[in-house]
């Protein structure tokens, strides 16, 4: 056997003997008797997933916890949340800590395979980037030979740092933290020359710096970081809630029902489409499991893709992030939800 083989092959191996398979229809029997959604969030990312004063959280990250708690018990605060470092995520979910990991956490094949999670969709198509400050003088990633880096471990980001540079034949000096704060707090102390992570990452971090003006995005997007929920492999019918709540909301967006139009279009639509999605005809919410009113709920008490895009990233917020790969299919992007059907 080929050494990384057999490396992928022992790490199934340790997660098996540690933590078992979910069986069919474990966690949605736990998660129906318990009355609440765990679910797994960062320590606080502007933007995606970020707690306030009093302890209540919010963004894009959030919005999709607070959708399926929509889609199952027709309540969007059924949910709890429980802070995870990038280091920690992996294990709170394999161990049962959390039912749903909605943490800006990129799909990839040892993710999904070796370390038994399920992603159940992209919920935000995003890329790797570097942010410096405007006073080093740097205009391209290809400038940085030599550069201390602040990065944080466990992540995609450390990976395809090191792929870079080598590809690229530079070297540089990994300045590796572990808690998002004090990476930040680094970055701004200027202990390292430049920081890495998520472009979305980058436009969350900056808005939270001493002087955001003071430091640009480098234009160079490095990799590829398909960003969505995971759930535990096995568990396939909590998985399908998870995977249909986000195809809703894209749906909706398609079909042009959001949160301020979808009683009047409950009433009056004729359109099958937005009828079966809102649980007018047909039996969708059965097949997946749900009430036939999962979708309107989703929609009245969350709101679509567009709406949660905008309201917790969009242009009206600090973070200003266009639409990019993540406007729909239709408008260039890269969103498409599965017939509701
Ligand atoms: N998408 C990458 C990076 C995810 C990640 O953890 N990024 C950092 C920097 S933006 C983060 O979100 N930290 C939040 C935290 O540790 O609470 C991955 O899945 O590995």
């Amino acid at each position: 056997m080929r050494l990384a083989t057999q490396l992928a092959a022992g790490t199934a191996a340790a997660y098996l003997a540690t933590f078992g398979v979910a069986e069919a229809g474990e966690t949605l029997d736990a998660i129906k008797a318990k009355g609440f959604i765990q679910c797994g969030v960062s320590t606080g990312l502007a933007g995606f997933s970020n707690p306030d004063d009093a302890g209540n959280w919010s963004g894009l990250d959030v919005d999709v916890c607070r959708a399926v708690a929509a889609a199952l018990f027709g309540d969007p605060d059924a949910v709890r949340y429980t802070p995870l470092t990038a280091t920690e995520r992996f294990t709170a979910l394999q161990s049962g800590e959390v039912d749903l990991l909605s943490r800006n956490t990129t799909w990839t094949l040892t993710r999904d395979t070796a370390l038994g999670l399920d992603f159940t969709g992209v919920t935000y198509y995003d890329g790797q980037g570097f942010m410096a400050p405007s006073a080093l003088g740097v205009k391209s990633a290809l400038e940085l030979d030599g550069a201390s880096v602040c990065v944080q471990p466990g992540t995609t980001t450390e990976l395809n740092l090191a792929d870079y540079f080598r590809a690229n034949n530079m070297s540089y000096e990994p300045v590796v933290i572990e808690r998002l704060e004090e990476v930040r707090t680094a970055y701004d102390q200027g202990r390292c020359d430049v920081y890495t992570t998520d472009q979305s990452g980058l436009y969350a971090e900056r808005t939270v710096l001493t002087n955001p003006d003071d430091h640009i995005i480098l234009p160079e997007v490095i990799s590829k970081e398909p960003l969505g929920p995971a759930v535990r492999q096995g568990d396939q019918a909590w998985g399908d809630i998870v995977r249909w709540t986000l195809y809703a909301m894209l749906e909706a967006e398609e079909l042009g029902v959001s949160s301020q139009n979808v009683d009047d279009q409950k009433a009056n639509a004729s359109n099958p489409n937005v009828r079966r999605l809102l649980g007018v005809e047909g039996d969708m919410g059965e097949a997946v499991g749900l009430q036939n009113e999962w979708a309107y709920n989703v929609i009245k008490q969350v709101g679509n893709y567009s709406e949660i895009f905008e309201a917790n990233v969009g242009q009206g917020t600090p973070l200003k992030i266009e639409r990019g790969l993540n406007a729909l299919w239709s408008e260039g992007g890269l969103q498409y939800a599965m017939p509701v059907r």
